[in-house]
């Protein structure tokens, strides 16, 4: 039995080609069509208290816990009980794919609010998207005082769509400011779905080893400063980096990266598979309909990847899928 029919097998509801729609996801309608215009003319979009105080502390009391490895991970081993928060935290830059292992971090990948929102801005620029989301990737920052931040990038340069589509929900754990290593961002870079060049950077006291984007007017950045409980919304292709952490405290962030259900997602490729036709399904459809249910999913694993690099290490390529 081919991969296909394996597949078809495992998620027997559903004929090859035929549309899940007994399974549509609805959410509620969060932004007006002012902000919908907004995101698709600027690249992004600052949603405040999206998330309420309750959530933020589960949120928090769910990254000590991940930490300090009470999901069985071969990444995260269990510490010992009497290890206080700040060492379970202390080296920890960002954890990679936690809703893998959590569901309090797949719960906020799949947020009743921020999926609202996402069914209106993520391919608002096509004229008849109609609203279906999936998620591909999850990361939780912790990033300690005195930790680097990621050079200038665009994501879609990591994890493409075949329609620009793939759009960032960044979820402030913590108030973001410049001092703590907010996210900044260049406002309508996204226009053209011009892929910057990349290079190696020579700050690595401020940057992580990501490489930077360049050929572009950076006196346009712009910070973005947001309250706790905020969520930015931004396209794949919009330019941003985030800055060293200066401040005493964590700048905690969930970011979630999701896009049109409709795209396929050829993140990787396998032997023998041509780009145009790869589609990862390590994803969680969160809005409307997975047309393509009909493939299964390919299994997550277990597993986290963390990054620790106050250094600039490359233990891998952060953005590749896991
Ligand atoms: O929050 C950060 O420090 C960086 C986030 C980022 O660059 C991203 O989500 O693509």
């Amino acid at each position: 039995m081919g991969n296909a029919d394996a597949a078809i097998k495992a998620n027997g509801h559903v004929k090859a080609g035929e549309i899940d729609a007994a399974h549509r996801i609805e959410v509620p309608q969060v932004v007006s069509e002012a902000q919908v215009r907004f995101f698709v003319e600027q690249g992004y979009l600052i949603a405040e208290n999206l998330v309420s105080p309750a959530e933020l502390e589960e949120l928090k009391a769910d990254t000590n816990f991940i930490a300090r490895g009470g999901y069985p991970n071969k990444s995260l081993k269990p510490l010992p009980a009497d290890t206080s928060d700040a060492e379970v935290l202390h080296n920890i830059l960002c954890i990679h794919q936690p809703h893998y292992i959590s569901p309090v971090m797949k719960k906020y990948v799949q947020h009743a609010g921020i999926c609202g929102v996402l069914s209106q801005v993520t391919a608002a620029h096509l004229p008849y998207w109609d609203g279906s989301v999936k998620c591909m990737q999850s990361m939780l920052f912790v990033k300690p005082p005195e930790f680097q931040g990621q050079a200038w990038h665009q994501d879609e340069i990591y994890i493409p769509t075949r329609d620009r589509s793939l759009i960032g929900a960044w979820i402030a754990i913590d108030d973001a400011t410049v001092e703590n290593g907010c996210l900044y961002i260049i406002p309508a870079s996204h226009r053209q779905g011009y892929l910057y060049p990349q290079r190696p950077h020579n700050n690595p006291d401020e940057f992580d080893f990501a490489p930077e984007s360049y050929g572009f007017d950076e006196s346009q950045e712009v910070p973005v400063e947001v309250k706790a409980g905020t969520v930015v919304f931004f396209n794949g292709y919009l330019l941003h980096r985030s800055r060293k952490n200066r401040s005493k405290g964590y700048r905690r962030v969930l970011v979630n990266h999701y896009m049109n259900a409709w795209s396929l997602l050829p993140w990787s490729l396998k032997e023998g598979e041509h780009v145009a036709m790869a589609d990862r399904r390590k994803i969680v459809p969160v809005v409307g309909v997975d047309p393509y249910a009909w493939k299964g999913f390919e299994p997550t694993g277990q597993d986290v990847w963390l990054r620790t690099c106050k250094a600039n290490t490359p233990e891998r390529d952060e953005h590749a899928p896991l």
